[in-house]
């Protein structure tokens, strides 16, 4: 049953008040800089047969329709691929379905609906939107400063600026200094985000570019915030030839029936491209200097919680 008087006391949580201020002037903020950029902004693609694998959750969210079967966005890293055919540089503000595992409902970062800025960058290298995803992040921090004030002094959020270039550690790296629970750990022992580089093939999914001359390691990213807030965003670079998606599908145990769609367009053509996704509640919730996640927006919906 939904605990509506619990709805109505996280809806008059100032807490809440001050960070969806704050949320507000973040979007604005990036909208502006990606168009000055020379982006173009798409609108969000709900529904698709064709999502994001993500292999770890067990749960697809499907509807149907007419007969149908369309899946739930869980990200639209394949619509990306597609756009950048229509676009070179393209950003969406993407609602995505994750059904995560109901023992992240307490983890503070962790919603199975939520919004990720996605944007992808025909012809671009890694090297590319790291230096474009450290100009964004940087330039939001400084902005959110001087736009925000008042709303970051309420919550009692200091925040220093951070100049780029950040640093970088390798996955392996990163395992061997940290263990287990590497992310986290790197993420409370830094003051500064950085980059964790090259994952292994067997825990990402099957688009992101595997190295020509180092076989089992990609060529991704993820930029991970300081002060324990975990991860802020994920990409790299993409497979574009079919051979080598056809190969990293079948690597990955996957039915290619599955993705019958996705190599005709593949065999059409795609572009290199590079590109990442940036989750906006988990930027709010950096930002406010937030512990839970759940402050971060209304009807938030945390693992394993049916609300409205
Ligand atoms: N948006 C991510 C990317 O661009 C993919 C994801 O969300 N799983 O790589």
């Amino acid at each position: 049953m939904i605990d509506i008087s619990q709805v109505l006391q996280d809806i008059s949580s100032s807490e809440l008040h001050q960070a969806i201020q704050v949320q507000t002037k973040l979007v604005s903020l990036i909208r502006e800089i990606l168009v000055r950029e020379k982006f173009v902004e798409l609108l969000p693609v709900i529904i698709s047969p064709l999502t994001d694998p993500l292999t770890d959750f067990r749960v697809r969210g499907e509807v149907e329709c007419y007969g149908f079967k369309y899946q739930i966005t869980k990200s639209m890293i394949f619509h990306k691929q597609m756009a950048v055919k229509a676009f070179p540089r393209i950003f969406c503000f993407s609602p995505n379905v994750r059904i995560e595992p109901a023992e992240r409902r307490d983890s503070g970062r962790h919603l199975i609906e939520f919004v990720q800025l996605d944007l992808e960058v025909r012809g671009a290298t890694r090297e590319e939107v790291i230096e474009l995803g450290e100009k964004l992040f940087s330039n939001v921090i400084e902005g959110i400063k001087g736009l925000a004030g008042p709303e970051l002094t309420e919550l009692g959020r200091k925040l220093p600026n951070f100049t780029p270039p950040f640093e970088r550690i390798t996955y392996e790296e990163a395992v061997k200094t940290y263990g287990e629970d590497f992310e986290l750990k790197l993420s409370s022992s830094v003051k500064k985000p950085v980059w964790l580089v090259d994952f292994p093939i067997e825990i990402r999914e099957f688009y992101d570019r595997e190295y020509g001359d180092r076989p089992g390691i990609l060529v991704d990213m993820d930029l991970i915030y300081p002060e324990g807030y975990g991860e802020a965003l994920s990409g790299g670079e993409r497979e574009y030839q079919v051979e080598r998606i056809q190969e990293r599908i079948r690597k990955k145990g996957i039915d290619p029936e599955a993705y019958t769609i996705y190599l005709k367009l593949a065999e059409s053509g795609l572009y290199p491209s590079a590109g990442f996704g940036f989750g906006i509640e988990r930027l709010t919730r950096f930002v406010c200097g937030l512990g839970d996640i759940g402050r971060t927006r209304l009807f938030a919906k945390k693992p394993g919680q049916f609300t409205l």
